[in-house]
């Protein structure tokens, strides 16, 4: 198949997503072409099946704002018709599947090119859910020609939400091979130069992320006795509110800021501990990449998070905010190597047998082949 893909090419887990769907699909003999603002992220190769269109913006003295979603749309639509696309999937509703449809609509006089819309999160949950972007992300759902959500609790918000249900549920995935445990490496020589244990949190530093209560944890953690660094891969709007809150709590010096990194498997390959302490959660992609490196998660119970982390055997939820129990639990596992082993293990275990590439790509490439031959149905029928 020639496939057309959109994320937001920078730090987010749809982008992940999107980015490692192609490479996999890539390697699975399709052709990809993502089409975005700029390269994503993750995408470190281009070869002879994977390809990247720029979407250009076009400056104009009238446009006090340019119009981002209407070049995306020009490129879509230009891509679909010169690389024969079957079909274009993108990632996060908002404005993707919008821009994606005006492309369709565009040049269904010459061909008919279905669109695909994977959900994420906070496309549905916050941004999508406000009032004023409802009725068009609503729009964009209902004309999407398939849609598929990230879990069962986002496929249940996005029910509850528009009223929509034509949802099928294709979890995220990870490539075994790329996350797992390697102790030892010169990374981790630095983190940890006396041997502390380290607690780790990869996010996009947003609110809904609560990256704040990562130093909290920390800091009790260390009243308790554990012997602990606390590692912060990424950044975004509530860093600078983290590192204040750290010298607060001082235990700054104990908190290492790595920033944004393109290879987060280096930092998860030496976790002790993961802590996603997150208010809104639609999966918790960091989760599943951290319990195929074996490291046990300390996050909360809220969203997709209980479908991804099981409770008592690959890690331990609690309610948000909570961090006297996350603080205990991580305190747990610093201080019981065996306790850590057994989780980590399990954790892996899981994450393979549930959310392996292997498992998780031939989902998609089915459900492709259902729209590319409904739409073919429903085509023949207007003709
Ligand atoms: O919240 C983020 O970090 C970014 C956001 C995105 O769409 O880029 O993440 C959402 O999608 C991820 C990949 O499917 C999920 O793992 C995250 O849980 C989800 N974030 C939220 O729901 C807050």
């Amino acid at each position: 198949m020639n496939i057309g893909i959109t994320v937001y090419p920078t730090y987010g887990g749809s982008g992940i997503v999107g980015s490692e769907l192609g490479r996999e699909l890539a390697l699975r003999g399709h052709n990809v072409h993502f089409i975005a603002s700029a390269l994503p992220t993750r995408l470190t190769e281009l070869n002879e099946r994977v390809h990247f269109h720029e979407v250009e913006m076009m400056s104009y003295p009238l446009f006090e704002h340019q119009p981002y979603d209407l070049a995306l749309a020009t490129k879509m639509a230009t891509v679909a018709r010169s690389e024969n696309l079957d079909l274009l999937h993108v990632h996060y509703a908002i404005p993707h599947s919008i821009s994606a449809i005006l492309a369709r609509e565009s040049i269904k006089q010459k061909r008919y090119v279905p669109v695909i819309t994977t959900l994420h999160g906070t496309d549905i949950t916050l941004v999508g859910a406000d009032r004023s972007y409802l009725p068009i992300t609503r729009y964009g759902l209902q004309q999407s020609d398939g849609v598929t959500a990230v879990s069962k609790f986002l496929k249940q918000a996005t029910i509850e939400t528009f009223d929509f249900d034509e949802i099928e549920v294709i979890p995220n995935f990870i490539s075994p091979d790329l996350y797992r445990r390697e102790e030892g490496s010169p990374i981790c020589r630095d983190l940890s130069p006396n041997g502390e244990k380290l607690l780790v949190h990869v996010s996009n530093f947003r609110a809904v992320k609560r990256p704040i209560d990562c130093v909290e944890i920390l800091a009790k953690v260390r009243e308790k006795g554990g012997d602990v660094h606390l590692v912060m891969v990424g950044d975004g709007p509530e860093l600078s509110a983290v590192r204040h809150r750290a010298k607060q709590l001082e235990v700054f010096d104990q908190t290492i800021f790595v920033g944004k990194q393109a290879k987060i498997a280096d930092y998860l390959a030496v976790a002790d501990v993961f802590l996603l302490p997150s208010e809104e959660e639609s999966f918790g992609l960091a989760a599943l990449e951290a319990q195929a490196c074996e490291v046990p998660v300390i996050a909360t119970r809220i969203g997709g998070i209980p479908e991804v982390v099981n409770d008592g055997e690959t890690g331990f939820l609690s309610n948000i905010g909570d961090i006297e129990k996350m603080s205990d639990d991580a305190l747990k596992f610093v201080k019981d190597d065996e306790l850590r082993r057994v989780f980590g293990l399990r954790g892996r275990e899981l994450a393979i047998a549930r959310y392996s590439s292997e498992k998780i790509i031939p989902q998609y490439i089915d459900f492709y082949e259902k729209v590319l031959s409904q739409s073919a149905k429903k085509q023949r029928q207007n003709a």
